[in-house]
């Protein structure tokens, strides 16, 4: 017999304090660590949630958050998975700090507490998933491919069981961060206030003129006005289809409605594959900010 109960794996049952005590953690270490980037670690935990949960498919039920497939070579190493060892990396000191928490529930809780540390919504979080090996890592190109239109964002996304309107709210994610040219080869950010939840995506996808940008790296737009900013070939796609471009003008207009939108759908995005056991199914968590 060894150890407190917390690190006796199997019989300690975290509760909402304990899960309080984890996002307090990631919070507090996203307001050190603030020298990375634009300033924070934020948008790149929000990206490593995202992409750990968005190779789920609907019909066979692979992918998804519920196994951190991503921390082996097959799946990290997949192209767009590039720069996501840096998020990994900033969530290892916490999962030491607290052993109890499986990685593929604490990427997705580094997720929610990013969103909710940079103004954005409360996102309910409910745990419960498990960590897997190797074997089952997801086969390459099941993520978005930024060069390409609409018809490729309804394939991906449709295969997780997403409609067009939910499309639409999951892009408003980038409102937050930056392209790096060491990692997908695009370059900038999206808007002036990549570590702050906004609907300033879709305000400037509508208000900005956009022009190919004249450069050597891959197809990409920049802002007419200050040539600072960037639209992804995809991202334009949402105002060039009119399915999806209603969104936008909803979005644009009404950044409630985004926010109400955006974690309902980051919600379900987070929870794709889940096994949640009725039987132990807790009300979801909703934390503190520390703000
Ligand atoms: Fe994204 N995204 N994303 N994205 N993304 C990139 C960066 C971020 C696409 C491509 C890219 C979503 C949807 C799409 C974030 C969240 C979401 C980059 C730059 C590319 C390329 C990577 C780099 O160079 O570091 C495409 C295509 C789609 C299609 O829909 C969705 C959905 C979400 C979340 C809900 C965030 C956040 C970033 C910034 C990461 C950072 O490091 O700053």
């Amino acid at each position: 017999l060894s150890g407190s109960a917390s690190e006796t794996k199997g019989l300690f049952t975290p509760k909402f304090e304990d899960y309080q005590k984890v996002y307090n953690e990631i919070a507090e270490r996203l307001e050190e660590k603030d020298d990375y980037d634009d300033g924070s670690y934020g948008p790149v935990l929000v990206r490593l949630a995202w992409h750990a949960s968005g190779t789920y498919d609907k019909e066979t039920g692979t992918g998804g958050s519920n196994g951190a497939t991503m921390r082996f070579s097959p799946e990290g190493d997949h192209g767009a998975n590039a720069g996501l060892q840096a998020a990994r990396d900033f969530m290892e000191p916490i999962k030491q700090k607290f052993p109890w928490i499986t990685y593929s529930d604490l990427w997705i809780l580094g997720g929610v507490a990013a969103i909710q540390e940079m103004q954005g919504p409360a996102i309910p979080y409910r745990p419960g998933r498990q960590d897997k090996d190797m074997a089952a890592c997801t086969p390459d190109g099941r993520l978005p491919d930024a060069t390409k239109n609409q018809s490729h964002l309804r394939d991906i996304f449709y295969r997780m069981g997403f409609n067009d309107q939910e499309i639409v709210a999951l892009s408003g994610a980038h409102a937050l961060g930056r392209c790096h040219t060491d990692r997908s080869g695009f370059s900038g950010p999206w808007t002036f206030s990549p570590t702050v939840v906004t609907n300033e995506y879709y305000k400037l996808l509508l208000n900005e003129k956009w022009n190919w940008k004249k450069w050597n790296g891959p197809k990409q737009l920049e802002d007419k006005t200050t040539k600072t900013l960037m639209m992804l070939p995809t991202d334009m796609a949402l105002i060039q289809d009119k399915a999806f471009k209603q969104w936008v003008d909803k979005y644009a207009k009404d950044e409630s409605l985004f926010f109400k939108d955006f974690s309902n759908v980051i919600v379900k995005l987070f929870e794709l594959g889940v096994p949640f056991e009725e039987t132990t199914q807790q009300a979801p968590m909703v934390f503190k900010t520390t703000a």
